[in-house]
C-alpha cells in the first residue's frame, strides 16, 4: 500500500508535479469599481444591472471592491499567501469604450500598473481578455449575434497583445462562453437580458469565432505565453445505470459541452441539439469559420464548480431532448449548488479522454459561495464549511494527477469577495472577505488555509 494511501489519501501539495501553478481568480466588472474613471466606456453589465429587476437589491459593479484604486493591497494579500499567478480580466470598454475605433491609453496604463505590481512581488499576470463586459456600443450594434463582433474582439485582442504582450504571462481569450450566450440570450439573467435560441447559438458561434481570430493574431505576433480558453463544461451524471438515463446524461451535455469544446478540437457543432429545436436557426456558419475556432491553444482552462445529476424524460414539446435534471443528497452552496468533488475528477478524467490529450489542463475556476460572517471584534472569518471544499476539491484534482491527467495548475475562485453578477453581493465566493462599507479586507481562515497547502505545510 502506497504511504500516502496508508495516511487516508491526504497528501502534501510538495507531491505536485514541478511548476504546479497556484492562482486566485476574478473579473474586471466583479472586482474594479471605478466605472466611470479614466475614459472608460459602458459595459452591457453596467446597463444590465442599472435595469430595475435584474440584479438582486439594484446591486452594481460600479464600486465592488474598488480594486481599481486598491490593488496594491490585493496584490500584497497574494504574495502573503504565496500565490503564484493571478487571473484577472481586462474591461473591454476600459481599453476601447465604444467597442471598435480608439483605443483608450489609460485602461492599458492600468494594467500596466496592475501586472507591474504583481512582477514586483513575484506573481503571473494570467489575462482574460473577455469575461462578459461587451462594450454597449457593440451591444448597440447587434451584440454576439452580431458576425461583425467577433472582429471587434480580433481588433482588441490585437490592441491588447500589442501593449500589454511583453508583460501577460499566460493569455486567456474567453471566460465561460456558454455563460456570455445561453444565460445572456437564451435564458436572460445575464447582460444583455434576451431570451431567443437562434441568437445564443449565432452568439456562442461568434464567441468562439472571435476566440480562434484572436488566436490567430496572437501567433502572428510572435509572443511567446501561452494562450488558450477557458470553459465551463457540464458532464452531468446519470441518476442510475440504465440505459434511457445514461443517454439522457449525454444528450444534457450537447449545448453545455460540445457547442463549445469540440469545435475547438475540428469537430462539429452537436448537430442533435439543432435538431431537437426545429424552430431555432442553427449557428451561421461561414466557410473557414470551424478552421479558424480551431486554431491551436497552449492549454485549456477548466471552470468546475459543480457535477448535476440528468435521468430521462418524456419528450414533448416542452422538452425536446427529454432529460430533466434530478435532486441528489449533496451538500449546497449558498448558490443551492451541490457539492460534488469527486464530480471533478470525473470531470478531468472526461476532458483529457475526449480531447485525447491534445492540451494541457489548468482549473482555472473553483470555489464555492457560503454565509461568511465576520467575528464580532471583526478580526477573522471562520468559514470551514469553504475550507472542506477546497481541500476535497484539490484530493480530487491530485487524484486525477495521479491518474494521469497533465493538469498544470489551478486557480481558487475567487481571492475577494466580489459582485456576483445577478445575485449582487448577496453572494460571496472570497478567501478574503470583503467589507463593503468601509471597503476594508479580512483574510478568512480558507485564505490561511491555502497558504499552507501552497507552501507544501498542510495536506490535502
Ligand atoms: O463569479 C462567477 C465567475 O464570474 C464565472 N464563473 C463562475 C463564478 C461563480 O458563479
Amino acid at each position: 500500500m502506497k504511504q500516502q494511501e496508508q495516511m487516508g489519501r491526504r497528501r502534501s501539495s510538495l507531491n505536485l508535479p514541478e511548476g504546479f501553478l497556484w492562482g486566485v481568480a476574478a473579473a474586471s466588472y466583479q472586482v474594479e469599481g471605478a466605472t466611470s474613471a479614466d475614459g472608460r466606456g459602458t459595459s452591457i453589465w453596467d446597463t444590465f444591472s442599472e435595469t430595475p429587476g435584474a440584479v438582486i437589491h439594484g446591486h452594481t459593479g460600479a464600486v465592488s471592491v474598488d480594486q481599481y484604486h486598491r490593488y496594491p493591497e490585493d496584490v500584497r494579500l497574494m504574495r502573503d499567501a504565496g500565490i503564484g499567478s493571478y487571473r484577472f480580466s481586462i474591461a473591454w470598454p476600459r481599453i476601447q469604450p465604444d467597442g471598435s475605433g480608439a483605443f483608450n491609453s489609460k485602461g492599458f496604463d492600468y494594467y500596466k500598473r496592475l501586472i507591474d505590481e504583481l512582477h514586483r512581488e513575484g506573481i503571473g499576470a494570467a489575462a482574460t481578455l473577455y469575461h462578459w463586459d461587451l462594450p454597449q456600443a457593440l451591444e448597440d450594434r447587434g451584440g454576439w449575434p452580431n458576425r461583425d463582433t467577433a472582429h471587434r474582439f480580433r481588433d482588441y485582442a490585437a490592441a491588447c497583445f500589442g501593449e500589454l504582450g511583453d508583460i501577460v504571462d499566460m493569455w486567456i481569450t474567453l471566460n465561460e462562453p456558454w455563460c456570455s450566450s445561453v444565460l445572456g440570450y437564451q435564458v436572460g439573467v445575464h447582460a444583455p437580458g434576451s431570451t431567443d435560441r437562434s441568437a445564443a447559438w449565432a452568439a456562442g458561434h461568434h464567441l468562439l469565432l472571435g476566440h480562434g481570430m484572436a488566436t490567430e493574431a496572437y501567433r502572428a505576433t510572435g509572443l511567446t505565453a501561452p494562450i488558450g480558453i477557458t470553459l465551463n463544461l457540464e458532464m452531468p451524471r446519470p441518476a442510475t445505470n440504465r440505459s434511457e438515463d445514461i443517454a439522457a446524461a449525454d444528450r444534457a451535455a450537447d449545448m453545455h459541452t460540445r457547442f463549445f469544446i469540440d469545435p475547438l478540437l475540428g469537430r462539429p457543432y452537436p448537430q442533435r441539439h439543432f435538431d431537437a429545436y426545429p424552430d431555432a436557426v442553427p449557428p451561421p456558419v461561414e466557410a473557414g469559420d470551424m478552421e479558424r475556432i480551431a486554431a491551436p491553444i497552449d492549454f485549456l482552462g477548466l471552470n468546475y464548480y459543480f457535477e448535476p445529476v440528468v435521468a430521462a424524460a418524456p419528450v414533448n414539446a416542452d422538452n425536446p431532448e427529454g432529460y430533466r435534471e434530478v435532486p441528489s443528497h449533496h451538500e449546497r452552496t449558498h448558490m443551492d449548488w451541490p457539492i460534488v468533488p469527486r464530480g471533478l475528477y470525473r470531470h478531468l478524467k472526461w476532458v483529457w479522454a475526449h480531447t485525447d490529450g491534445r492540451f494541457p489542463l489548468y482549473i482555472t475556476e473553483n470555489g464555492c459561495a457560503v454565509r461568511d460572517e465576520l467575528t464580532e471584534d471583526g478580526t477573522r472569518c471562520h468559514d470551514p464549511r469553504r475550507v472542506d471544499y477546497l481541500r476535497q476539491h484539490f484530493r480530487a484534482a491530485f487524484d486525477a494527477i495521479e491518474d494521469g491527467v497533465d493538469l498544470r495548475g489551478y486557480f481558487v475562485w475567487s481571492l475577494i469577495d466580489n459582485f456576483e453578477w445577478a445575485f449582487g453581493y448577496t453572494r460571496r465566493f472570497g478567501v478574503v472577505y470583503a467589507d463593503y462599507i468601509n471597503q476594508r479586507r479580512v483574510p478568512k481562515d480558507s485564505y490561511y488555509y491555502l497558504r499552507e497547502v501552497i507552501s507544501g505545510h498542510e495536506e490535502v
